[in-house]
């Protein structure tokens, strides 16, 4: 029997075209002959979301009436992508919308793309709060994300000269149609000023915030459809706005500038998203805004609580869970703090108890610069009140350690919240730990090194916090939306429409792996996504790929530590190959990359031209009869990752070992066919242990490895001194044969792994590296082992279903339970 999913919501293809003419009409008051495809797009979206906001109220009410637990889910970050693609897969209305667009004489695809990407983060964390959004929803779980409404997101990237330009990305120019302010839950936020001691009519002490500035936080609403449209979450999106258009005194005081300064000051906070994934600490702006969107948050949650429950405050954990994505929500314990003590008047225990009840934090790397301190100066001068309570937890923990450990002064500096030094430093990783109930990792590898390496006091004082979860993705987008043709495939294959929600069925597809009919339709699909993404790569770089190539790709952010530089130290290796003997029998190879550097990382952007450099040397020599290609994509972002990853044959997840905490393009990749070239890093463990050894290239070194090398004294001149590839890979990339006239261009590069010392050990991982991809090169001419490992790629990746994460942390975390649709 055909395995069928729920629909909740139901629309004619003539119901639905009449819905978007509508709207052309009465919402944009356009004429369909002068409709541009923007236009069409809005009143398209416009049509889907009348189509799902029944399901909307449907869903507060429910869960309202239910009085159910929430979780809150708190990320400065959401990298949401396009919406209205998404919400036609969830609801069910895609093939009615493709009719409907078609029967208006337009292309669907070139209407979509007019929808500017929702693009509020940096990369794999904000996309992975984004891809939890789907799950929580899909799942039936009440659930609300709280974030920033930036009026630009993460900036938009061009090249010149093979050098990144960054430009604002001001998408939210001409508005959305898919926030929806709600000026009633409007909150007001607090900044700078003292602290006062007041005396309560009992001849109780208290403790007052006088704050020196006040501004506003107004809410926006995204509506998040789960698969089915069974429930309809939001993601509740905060912008900070002057408490008075303007300061009426300062104006008639002559102060005109000065007031309209303050009114720009306050809506500065969520003016743009900061844009380095690993590095901001030091910027005042940065801490306003993760208080700014917290304490927003935190009022809202309280304001739900007391609507439905009163003051009972000893079921407030019953009722709410919250979730810190990384620590820049761990602002959030000392503000529960603040707000339960001074403003609830509750006690400083019952408060704590309620705190550490709620909280759980998740952490997203071992990087010792990502790590988030915040000078004590800083706090002073912005949050006095926090800063004292932040010493008063403080206090408490550490006199808990000395109950433990006796005075050992060594073990109390190493646990204390506050890094003495000048200046003193508040450490929010440890204010998060101390004030959860959990910390988790997001892959099995970075959970055990968590507990190893940064937080190991921690660990030994409560083990029993600490837990894995390894990081997902959402099917929905990932395969059954980015990728139609494969999604078809699966779903006449395994005859259930049903898979998008329950992963484990692709296992189905096992059986089939060795069968030559499936195998054909698979590559047959794999290769017309290559021929679209040839399209377009054409189009944004000017390069031709040939689709029967290997495409060998590597999109992620640019850092050191996930090595764009090795994979091009291959791609020189391979070129020089190439020229000592053009009629080598090699597999053609493109090599494709995506990837934006942080705008003050010097050394990513001199790869970024580095790569660029090359490419165009490569892509325009004859000699080489086309056998390499280079492109580098520019601009790359949710929408661009939905067209590259179903035309993936090689996905490269090659960073030293021990630094990619999880990684979740990987599992993208992966779940689309294509074989991961990778070290034992992050999740590419469990996929390893998920497909088998047969169906991924492993190269490099392990963690044990690097530590062990490290601890030896790793030289890197000695591997470039015994490498005769790399030697001249090394020195190749420094001479006037890429960059005439400026040959040095690229020593930063070289220096990095080699006078700097490699931190990440580039030289000490190419040979094993170049053996790898020169064996994947082989086993790439055996067509028929390909499909069969790519298949099982597809097959064997249920487990890296978002929905699995989300089921964790709701059973094993938040306790929560699920709120389906009765009807
Ligand atoms: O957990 C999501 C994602 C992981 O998959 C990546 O491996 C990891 O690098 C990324 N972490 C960050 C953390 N930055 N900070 N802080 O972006 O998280």
């Amino acid at each position: 029997a055909r395995k069928e999913c729920k629909f909740y919501v139901n629309a004619s293809v003539k119901d639905f075209k009449n819905s978007i003419l509508w709207h052309m009409e009465r919402s944009l008051a356009r004429a369909t002959v002068r409709a541009t495809s923007r236009d069409w797009w809005l009143a398209t979206a416009m049509a889907v979301r009348d189509e799902i906001m029944g399901r909307f109220i449907s869903t507060m009410s429910r869960q309202y009436k239910a009085n159910s637990k929430r979780v809150y889910y708190l990320s400065l970050e959401y990298l949401m992508g396009r919406l209205t693609e998404d919400t036609l897969t969830n609801s069910g209305l895609m093939d009615v919308a493709r009719e409907a667009l078609k029967e208006l004489g337009l292309d669907f695809d070139s209407i979509m793309a007019s929808e500017v990407d929702m693009g509020l983060g940096n990369g794999g964390l904000g996309r992975l709060a984004a891809c939890f959004q789907d799950s929580l929803a899909t799942l039936d779980y009440p659930a609300v994300g709280y974030g920033i409404l930036y009026e630009f997101g993460l900036f938009t990237q061009s090249f010149e000269g093979g050098r990144q330009i960054e430009s604002p990305d001001n998408w939210l120019k001409f508005g959305s149609p898919w926030d929806i302010v709600r000026p009633e839950y409007t909150v007001k936020v607090g900044i700078g000023g003292r602290v006062e001691g007041v005396m309560s009519s009992t001849g109780d002490w208290s403790v007052r915030w006088i704050p020196e500035g006040e501004l506003l936080g107004v809410p926006w609403d995204v509506p998040v459809v789960g698969y089915g449209a069974g429930t309809v979450n939001f993601l509740r999106l905060w912008e900070s706005r002057a408490t008075n258009e303007l300061d009426l005194n300062a104006f008639n005081n002559g102060g005109y500038t000065q007031a309209v300064h303050q009114k720009a000051m306050s809506e500065t906070i969520s003016k743009v998203l900061y844009p380095n994934d690993k590095t901001e600490n030091g910027k005042i702006l940065r801490l306003m805004q993760q208080y700014f969107f917290v304490t927003c948050s935190l009022q809202d949650i309280i304001r739900r609580f007391k609507s439905l429950n009163g003051e009972n405050w000893d079921i407030f954990a019953d009722k709410v869970a919250i979730q810190l994505n990384d620590t820049h929500p761990a602002i959030a314990v000392p503000e529960l703090m603040r707000l339960l003590v001074d403003v609830e008047g509750l006690g400083w225990d019952k408060s704590w108890e309620i705190c550490t009840h709620v909280f759980a934090y998740t952490n997203h790397t071992l990087l010792p610069e990502a790590l988030e301190k915040w000078s004590v100066p800083f706090f002073e001068k912005l949050l006095p009140r926090h800063l004292q309570i932040i010493y008063e937890i403080n206090a408490r923990w550490l006199s808990y350690v000395e109950s433990i450990y006796g005075r050992d002064s060594d073990k109390i500096a190493r646990l204390s919240i506050i890094e003495e030094g000048a200046p003193k430093m508040v450490r929010m990783a440890y204010l998060s730990v101390v004030g959860s109930h959990s910390v988790n990792g997001v892959a099995e590898l970075h959970s055990q090194l968590l507990k190893e390496s940064v937080l190991r006091d921690f660990y030994q004082i409560s083990p029993e916090k600490f837990n894995n979860k390894t990081n997902g993705i959402t099917p929905r987008r990932w395969l059954k939306t980015a990728n139609e043709g494969l999604s078809d495939l699966i779903t006449k294959t395994l005859k259930s429409d049903s898979w998008p929600k329950n992963l484990d069925e692709l296992k189905g597809l096992e059986k089939f792996a060795e069968d030559s009919d499936f195998q054909k339709k698979y590559m047959e699909i794999k290769r017309e996504n290559k021929a679209h993404l040839a399209k377009i790569v054409k189009d944004l770089c000017g390069v031709d790929l040939n689709p029967d190539a290997i495409f060998d790709v590597q999109i992620k952010r640019l850092h050191e530590y996930k090595r764009q530089h090795l994979n091009l130290l291959y791609i020189l290796t391979l070129y020089r190959r190439l020229l000592h003997n053009p009629d080598a029998d090699i597999s053609p190879r493109a090599f494709i990359f995506g990837a934006k550097a942080a705008p003050g990382y010097d050394l990513a952007k001199n790869i970024i031209w580095a790569i660029n450099t090359v490419g165009n040397v490569i892509n325009n020599d004859a000699r080489i009869k086309g056998k390499l290609k280079v492109a580098f994509i520019p601009n790359y972002n949710v929408s661009l990752a939905m067209d590259i990853i179903p035309a993936a044959d090689v996905s490269e997840q090659i960073s030293t070992a021990g630094k990619e905490a999880s990684g979740t393009g990987n599992m993208k990749l992966a779940l689309n066919g294509a074989i991961t070239m990778g070290t034992l890093d992050g999740a590419n463990v469990e996929i390893l242990e998920e497909v088998g050894k047969d169906n991924v290239f492993i190269f490099g070194m392990n963690v044990d490895e690097v530590q062990k090398l490290k601890a030896e004294g790793y030289n890197p001149w000695n591997v470039y001194n015994s490498n005769e590839n790399l030697k001249s890979a090394l020195d190749w990339l420094v001479s006037d044969y890429f960059m005439p006239g400026n040959p040095t261009a690229f020593e930063p590069l070289r220096k990095s792994v080699l006078d700097w010392g490699d931190q990440f050990m580039v030289c000490a991982d190419y040979q094993s590296y170049c053996d790898a991809q020169d064996r994947l090169g082989e086993v790439y001419k055996d067509k028929a082992r390909w499909a069969k490992m790519a298949i099982l790629n597809t097959a064997r990746m249920s487990k890296f279903s978002s929905d699995r994460t989300i089921s964790e942390y709701a059973d094993d975390i938040w306790n929560l339970e699920k709120l389906p649709p009765r009807e």
